[in-house]
């Protein structure tokens, strides 16, 4: 009974603890749609370009209070997005190379119809303006089909090996459950985490295969998988130490948080979350004898969110409680949360919500985090579908 109390208790005072971080507006004088990600290039500039899913990539003005940000890319004429209403196309990453400072040159990845279809290009910035890209620099490297309107990701990443890490989602479809069988397939590319060289050229391909991807010279495989198994990796992120981290959007009761290993199978669509997926459960399908899988390192179900935003390992100075921990969201509830993993000892350690946005005094409806993505300095800026920039600040 005791122990019971105690438990009751301290349920209670979670319930009613504050958040442990505020969303302080930044950036708010200027009109901003559908932001998606805020990348900086390695050149010690210190600027910051914020990607956004309509085709405006806009540089941030240092001062914060500015009205007016330079535009750095303008795609929002290219007709990125099948004119039916869907929200899931449009202009998806933005990656500077590592040499960007001597080399000029970037990736992105957007949408593209008749036939839908992902585009990977690589561009560099105008001769005349180093805040501009100059389009006409750019070089189709990769295309994928694309079947549907959603999951098709575009997080591009450079890893500290130089190579770019692409995330593909399973290409979606209704009623879900990766209707193609994508992720599991090594002939297609879909539900994968791709890996290539963007130095080189190799054969007919506008990118090189790296030596040391997993399936190297194996037969009627794509060379380009890293890993495979995902259904919509939404925010991968590379932490100092190397380790790569990606969120993966679940069906219907899942979201899950997974660390990137060479040539892991992540499980989908034969797994969702830490389980079997249910609708193959139920309509009798089974995992060939002897498959393995990586089960997620953290999951959620849909009593806390329903579609996780991945994050970054905090490695700033502000929030000093949450330097080393994993921040990361929830784009339905707009919950954000801390994690903390041992990597050595494979465990969580723990899982600390640290903003309830519906629960702020002023909140009205919630903040619907699209990415959280570091400044110059390390800190944590959260991006809102609404159409807003915050700073995560101690509360
Ligand atoms: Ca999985």
């Amino acid at each position: 009974m005791i122990r019971r109390t105690a438990l009751y208790l301290s349920i209670s005072l979670a319930a009613i603890a504050q958040d442990k971080i505020k969303l302080t507006p930044a950036w708010s004088g200027l009109t901003l749609d559908k932001p998606i990600s805020v990348v900086s290039p390695p050149d010690g500039s210190g600027r910051l370009f914020l990607v956004q899913q309509r085709g405006l990539v806009l540089m941030l003005p240092k001062d914060e209070s500015s009205t007016q940000a330079k535009v750095f890319l303008d795609f929002t004429k290219r007709g990125m997005e099948a004119k039916n209403g869907m929200f899931e196309e449009g202009l998806l990453g933005l990656a500077f190379h590592p040499d960007f400072k001597t080399n000029k040159k970037f990736y992105i990845c957007y949408s593209a119809q008749e036939p839908k279809r992902s585009v990977y290009s690589e561009m560099k910035i105008s001769g005349a303006d180093p805040d501009m890209a100059d389009v006409s620099t750019e070089r189709v490297l990769l295309e994928v089909e694309q079947p549907y309107w959603n999951h098709h990701c575009g997080n591009l990443l450079f890893g500290p090996d130089g190579m770019l890490y692409i995330p593909m989602g399973d290409g979606g479809g209704k009623p879900g459950g990766d209707p193609l069988r994508r992720a599991q397939n090594l002939f297609t590319l879909g539900g994968k985490m791709l890996r290539i060289d963007v130095n080189r050229t190799q054969g007919a391909r506008q990118y090189g295969i790296p030596a040391d991807n997993p399936f190297v010279g194996q037969e009627a495989v794509r060379e380009e998988i890293w890993a495979y198994g995902l259904r919509n990796p939404w925010g991968i992120h590379f932490d100092e130490d190397g380790a790569l981290w990606e969120a993966d959007v679940g069906q219907e009761i899942w979201e899950e948080i997974n660390l990137i290993e060479k040539g892991g199978n992540y499980g989908w669509s034969w797994r969702d979350g830490a389980g079997p997926y249910n609708a193959r459960e139920m309509a009798g399908e089974k995992p060939a004898e002897g498959m393995k899988f990586t089960d997620p390192i953290h999951i959620y179900d849909h009593t806390q969110g329903i579609s996780i935003t991945g994050g970054i390992v905090y490695r700033g100075d502000k929030l000093s409680g949450l330097k080393g921990a994993y921040i990361y969201g929830d784009w339905g509830h707009g919950r954000v949360w801390a994690l903390r993993y041992d990597k050595k000892a494979k465990k969580v350690i723990s899982n600390e919500q640290i903003l309830d946005a519906k629960l702020d005094a002023k909140g009205k409806g919630s903040f619907k985090p699209t990415a959280f993505c570091e400044d110059a300095n390390k800190e944590i800026l959260g991006l809102d579908w609404a159409g807003k920039i915050f700073r995560l600040e101690v509360n």
